[in-house]
């Protein structure tokens, strides 16, 4: 069989700026996650810290020997209050682009990743139209300073995220704010109102979704008029979906509800963003429970790691552009499963190019273990391990071994592990 990775092939690690960077306290997220009953585990406070220590994460990635890092830039950092830019955000992030290409990193930017600025989402967030005309003018501004360091952007991360969550029967599809008095709370606490106030993943799925749809394709525009020359698409959440007695009905409108719009909107894009980390069976009735014997993790959901099959086959197939896994991984304590984990959806990344596929890169979500939203610091998605003391950074066995993949640019499940 020949090799089947393209010499150019990607392999990196991803990380969000709220979950590792710390103090993001323009953000809608911190005053949520501050507000006297909050669904939240605990606030994101100091993070990773990665404000910071960028330059160590940076080394650190490519001295295991990845070739690309996956980072958001973080626009309530950014644009803090309405029309004002931070020119020293925008150097900030020049600082760690910069210092990517220095250690032969090539920056994936990912220019949404759930959290806004407050004043976006007091005044109507994901539900209103003027976050899509605010985002790109955001956009054309940060790619304006940026866009000669960037080498693939992505505009916003799991527009779908609500939609999928509703149509796996996590959240409701008016999403949960109308349910959760601490979301009432926190609109006031900004002088919004619930109606108003929209947080990401917290509001109604279909038309966060839509809202979202319009943002992608306008920034997408306005991202591809640089300055820089570089690929731009969309990522998705996508859990592989698998339809058993009866419940073929019922998955098909999962996937037009929650994949369907953005992989025919991303016809037109440069790639498709796949970020997979489990699977839904659907039955007669809907989504079904895990099956029994399938191990179940600390997110709620199935060991699973050969869903990254189903999903890349299913978006090249849709969406007729080349395919990057933006994301995926495991979130656990025992890196010995996180290991298998890959092992497996590394062996599934491998059929497909094998079967002719166009997947051009593949990124293990996490570098680091970080913040995981309502969840806290718990679930540890990490392949280093962070102290959360002494913000220590220590590579576990996971990241040894995809290293060695990357600098090899060659996968042997034999050997991985
Ligand atoms: C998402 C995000 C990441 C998560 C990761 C693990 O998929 O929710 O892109 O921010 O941390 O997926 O749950």
């Amino acid at each position: 069989m020949a090799h089947p990775f393209r010499d150019d092939f990607i392999w990196g690690a991803a990380t969000a700026a709220h979950q590792v960077e710390g103090n993001n306290t323009h953000s809608d997220f911190w005053l949520l996650e501050h507000t006297p009953g909050t669904a939240f585990q605990e606030p994101s406070g100091d993070a990773c810290d990665q404000l910071n220590r960028y330059a160590e994460d940076i080394a650190l990635l490519a001295d295991l020997g990845f070739g690309s890092y996956r980072l958001s830039i973080e626009w309530a950092r950014i644009e803090p209050e309405e029309g004002h830019f931070s020119v020293a955000a925008l150097e900030h992030y020049r600082r760690v682009l910069a210092a990517c290409h220095e250690r032969g990193l090539r920056p994936c930017v990912t220019f949404h990743h759930f959290t806004n600025p407050l004043w976006v989402t007091a005044d109507g967030g994901w539900e209103s139209d003027r976050t899509a005309d605010r985002f790109a003018r955001y956009c054309e501004r940060a790619v304006g300073h940026l866009g000669d360091l960037i080498e693939v952007a992505c505009t916003l991360n799991e527009p779908n995220l609500p939609a999928s969550l509703s149509m796996a029967g996590v959240l409701p599809a008016q999403g949960i704010k109308q349910l959760a008095p601490f979301v009432a709370a926190a609109a006031q606490r900004c002088g919004s109102d619930l109606e108003r106030f929209s947080p990401f993943l917290l509001s109604d799925a279909l038309r966060t979704r839509d809202v979202m749809l319009a943002a992608h394709m306008r920034s997408r525009d306005v991202l591809r008029s640089g300055p820089g020359e570089f690929p731009v698409g969309v990522t998705l959440a996508m859990q592989d979906c698998v339809a058993v007695a009866g419940g073929e009905e019922k998955l098909k409108e999962a996937r037009a509800a929650s994949f369907d719009p953005f992989l025919e909107a991303a016809r037109e894009d440069d790639f498709i963003g796949v970020q997979t980390y489990s699977r839904t069976r659907f039955g007669a009735e809907g989504p079904l429970p895990a099956e029994e014997g399938v191990p179940v993790l600390v997110m709620g959901y199935e060991y699973w790691p050969q869903a990254l099959e189903g999903t890349i086959r299913y978006a090249a197939d849709v969406a007729r552009v080349p395919v990057l896994v933006t994301e995926n991984g495991i979130g656990t304590d025992d890196d010995a499963q996180r290991v298998a984990y890959y092992r497996e959806a590394l062996s599934a990344l491998v059929s497909c190019l094998e079967d002719g596929i166009d997947v051009r890169g593949y990124y293990a979500w996490s570098l680091l273990d970080n913040y995981e939203w309502l969840f806290g610091y718990g679930p540890r998605f990490g392949i280093v391990d962070v102290d959360r003391e002494t913000q220590a950074r220590t590579p576990k066995p996971s990241a040894h071994l995809l290293g060695r993949v990357a600098r090899n640019n060659a996968f042997d499940p034999g050997t991985f592990g």
